[in-house]
C-alpha cells in the first residue's frame, strides 16, 4: 500500500488528514481513487458489514437497500448551524454558534471518535472536471455508506487532484457518524474557513456533505461574495417541435416536485408534436453572469440524484423508474423475500414484507411500509433523458426561473412576475407545507424563500439583496415565475393533474420568456387565461381551472400578513424594493 502522502500529492490535504487522523484516531486511513474495481470493494465490504443488503438481481441488478438508524430519516435542522463570529452574518432564519465556541464543543465529539474504525478520504468535484465553476471538496467519513454515495452523488476520485492543483482551494468536510445519537448531533458550517464539520447523523442531506452543506451553504455565502449564485433548483430543458430548446430553473421546497419535473415525460400529444425533456439537474444548480452574453448560466453541481421514492412510479415518473432499474442504492424501503424492493405508490402492495426498519408488514397494519422520505441515490447518467449539456463545463443560458410551493389553498397554478424585482418578491415570499424532507410537523405552512430557508448560509436579508443586485449584472435577466401544482379542492383532492401535465404550464412559460405567449394582469403578476394554455386533451373543466388560477381576496389578505412575520423578523436587513413590492401587492387586492 502506497504512504499517505504517495495517495495524496497535494501536500494542503496531507496535513488536514494528518491532523484530522490525530483527532479522530482511526484503525486506519483509506484514501479512494474513485475506480470502478473500489467500488465494487467498497459495496462487498458493506454487504459483509450488513450496512447494505443485495437485491435481486435479476429485477434489481446492481442495486442495494439501507437501513438507516429509526432516529436517522431526514435532515435535521435544528441540529444544523452556521458558525461565524457574529450572529448577523447568520441572521434570524439560520440556528447560529460563535465559530470558535462551536469548534471547541466539537473537538470534544471528534476526539477519539473513530477509533478501531477506517476513515476514509473522499476528494470530490462539484460540477464537471476542468470547468472554472467547479470546487473541490475532501470529505473525511467513518462510514462506508457515506463513502459510496458520495461516489454516486459527486464526480469523486483522483481526477480531484488535478482540479485542486497545489493550492488549498478545498472545502474540509469531516464527518463521523458518532453514536448516531440525535441529541448529539451537530451539522456546523464554518462559512469563513471553507469548512464543514458534521457529527451524529449518517443520513443524506446531514451526511453527504457535498451536498446541501458545500453545494449550498458554503457555496450561497462564496456566491454573494463573487457575484454568483448557489440555488436549491432544478434545471431542465425543453426542446420544441421546431427544435429550440428553452432551460429553466425551478425551486420548490423539499418534497415539494423538483426532480418530478426535471425528469418529467410529455403528455401524448406533446410527444406525438414532437416535444422533449431533458434533465441537467434536480436539486441544486450554481448560476454565474456569463460575460459573452450578459445572460445567466446554469450548471448542476452534483453528479447524481438523492430522490424522494414515495410516489415514484411508471405512471408519475417512467424516467426515474428507468433510472433506478440499475445500479442504484435505496434507503428506507420496503423489501420483499425474494428481494424485490416496494414502496407506497410504486403499485399493488405486496401480501407481506419487511418494512423500512426490517419489521414484518402487511396491508392495512396501520403503518407505512416505506420511510415516506425514503430515497434512491443513482448516478445522474442512469438518467434516460440526461441533457447532452449536462457535463458541459460553462452549463446552459436560462431564460426562466420558477418558484413554487406546496399550498392546498391561496397560490395559483401560475403567474409570472412584472419584472425582476417583483419575480424576487415572489421569491423570497414563497411559502411551502412542511414535507417529511426533514424532522418535525409535516403539513405546517411556513415561509421558504426561494426554498432555500434551510440552505441559505448567511443572514436572508443580504440573500435577497444579492438577488436584487444581481439583476444590475445582466444584461437579459431571466423572466420569472410562481407555480402551485397543489392546490386542493374541499374533499382534499387536487385540482392540477401535475406530473407530466405540468408541461402545458411550462410551454407558457417558454412562451413568455420568448415574448409570444399572452396573459392578463392580475394583483399577483400575468396571468394566463384557459385559452394562453393548451388544456386540450385534459379533463378539466372550465370551474377547475377557475378555482385553480382564483386569486381570493380574504385568503390573499391572510397570506401578506403571514409574509409580514417574515418582514419583521428580518427588520432593517429586509431589502426596501420587496417592502415596497408588497406594499403594492396589498394596494392591489
Ligand atoms: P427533494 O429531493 O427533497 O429536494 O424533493 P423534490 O423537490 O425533488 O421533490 P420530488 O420531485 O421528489 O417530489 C416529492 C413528492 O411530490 C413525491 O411524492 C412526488 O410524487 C410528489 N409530486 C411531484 N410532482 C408533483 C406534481 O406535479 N403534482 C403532485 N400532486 N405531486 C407531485
Ligand atoms: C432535501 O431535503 O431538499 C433533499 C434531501 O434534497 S437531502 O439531501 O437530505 O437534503
Ligand atoms: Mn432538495
Amino acid at each position: 500500500m502506497a504512504s499517505l502522502s504517495e495517495q495524496i500529492p497535494n501536500r494542503h490535504v496531507q496535513r488536514w488528514v494528518h491532523d484530522c487522523a490525530e483527532k479522530c484516531s482511526p484503525a486506519s486511513v483509506r484514501v479512494l481513487d474513485g475506480s470502478p474495481d473500489e467500488k465494487q470493494q467498497l459495496l462487498a465490504e458493506a454487504v459483509a458489514n450488513k450496512v447494505l443488503i443485495p437485491l435481486n438481481r435479476q429485477k434489481w441488478p446492481g442495486c442495494y437497500l439501507h437501513r438507516s438508524h429509526p432516529q436517522d430519516v431526514a435532515r435535521t435542522e435544528h441540529c444544523t448551524f452556521i458558525c461565524t463570529p457574529e450572529k448577523r452574518e447568520a441572521g434570524p432564519t439560520n440556528n447560529w454558534l460563535d465559530d470558535r465556541h462551536a469548534y471547541a464543543m466539537l473537538e470534544a465529539h471528534f476526539q477519539g471518535c473513530m477509533k478501531g474504525k477506517t476513515m476514509f478520504v473522499v476528494p470530490f468535484i462539484m460540477g464537471p472536471a476542468g470547468s472554472p465553476l467547479a470546487k473541490v471538496g475532501i470529505q473525511l467519513t467513518d462510514s462506508i455508506y457515506v463513502a459510496i454515495s458520495m461516489g454516486i452523488m459527486t464526480r469523486m476520485g483522483r481526477q480531484t487532484w488535478d482540479q485542486l492543483g497545489s493550492t488549498d482551494d478545498f472545502t474540509r468536510c469531516l464527518h463521523s457518524v458518532g453514536d448516531c445519537d440525535p441529541k448529539r448531533r451537530y451539522i456546523c458550517h464554518f462559512p469563513h474557513d471553507n469548512t464543514i464539520w458534521s457529527y451524529g447523523s449518517n443520513y443524506g442531506g446531514n451526511a453527504l456533505l457535498g451536498k446541501k452543506c458545500l453545494a449550498l451553504r458554503i457555496a450561497s455565502f462564496l456566491g454573494r461574495k463573487q457575484g454568483w449564485m448557489a440555488e436549491h433548483m432544478l434545471l431542465v430543458g425543453a426542446t420544441n417541435p421546431q427544435g429550440e430548446t428553452t432551460y429553466v430553473t425551478g425551486a420548490f421546497p423539499s418534497a415539494c416536485g423538483k426532480t418530478n419535473f426535471a425528469m418529467m415525460v410529455p403528455p401524448a400529444d406533446y410527444r406525438k408534436a414532437g416535444w422533449k425533456i431533458s434533465t441537467v439537474g434536480d436539486d441544486i444548480v450554481w448560476m454565474y453572469v456569463n460575460q459573452r452574453d450578459g445572460r445567466l448560466w446554469a450548471i448542476n453541481p452534483e453528479a447524481g440524484y438523492f430522490g424522494v421514492v414515495p410516489g415514484t412510479s411508471e405512471k408519475t415518473n417512467p424516467n426515474a423508474m428507468t433510472a433506478i432499474r440499475h445500479d442504484t442504492i435505496f434507503t428506507n424501503v420496503a423489501l420483499l423475500p425474494d428481494g424485490d424492493v416496494w414502496w407506497e405508490g410504486k403499485g399493488d402492495p405486496p401480501k407481506e414484507c419487511l418494512d423500512w426498519r426490517g419489521e414484518k408488514w402487511t396491508p392495512g397494519c396501520g403503518r407505512p411500509a416505506a420511510h415516506p422520505n425514503s430515497r434512491f441515490t443513482v448516478s445522474m447518467w442512469n438518467n434516460p433523458i440526461l441533457d447532452p449539456k449536462a457535463d458541459d463545463p460553462v452549463g446552459v443560458p436560462v431564460s426562466g426561473i420558477i418558484f413554487g410551493g406546496r399550498r392546498s389553498d391561496t397560490i395559483p397554478l401560475c403567474v409570472q412576475s412584472f419584472n425582476w424585482s417583483h419575480g424576487v418578491y415572489l421569491g423570497a415570499t414563497l411559502s411551502s407545507e412542511t414535507t417529511a424532507a426533514a424532522t418535525g410537523q409535516v403539513g405546517v405552512v411556513r415561509r421558504d424563500p426561494m426554498a432555500m430557508r434551510p440552505f441559505c448560509g448567511y443572514n436572508m436579508g443580504d440573500y435577497f439583496r444579492h438577488w436584487l443586485d444581481m439583476r444590475k449584472r445582466l444584461v437579459d435577466p431571466p423572466r420569472i415565475f410562481l407555480v402551485n401544482w397543489f392546490r386542493k379542492n374541499e374533499k382534499g383532492q387536487y385540482l392540477w393533474p401535475g406530473f407530466g401535465e405540468n408541461l402545458r404550464v411550462l410551454e407558457w412559460m417558454i412562451g413568455r420568456c420568448r415574448g409570444r405567449a399572452s396573459a392578463r394582469e392580475t394583483a399577483l403578476g400575468w396571468s394566463p387565461t384557459a385559452n394562453d394554455l393548451n388544456l386540450g386533451g385534459l379533463d378539466l373543466d372550465a370551474e377547475t381551472w377557475q378555482r385553480l388560477q382564483a386569486v381570493n381576496a380574504k385568503e390573499m389578505q391572510q397570506e401578506l400578513a403571514s409574509q409580514q412575520e417574515l418582514y419583521d423578523q428580518l427588520g432593517d436587513d429586509m431589502p426596501r424594493e420587496l417592502v415596497w413590492q408588497r406594499e403594492l401587492t396589498a394596494a392591489a387586492i
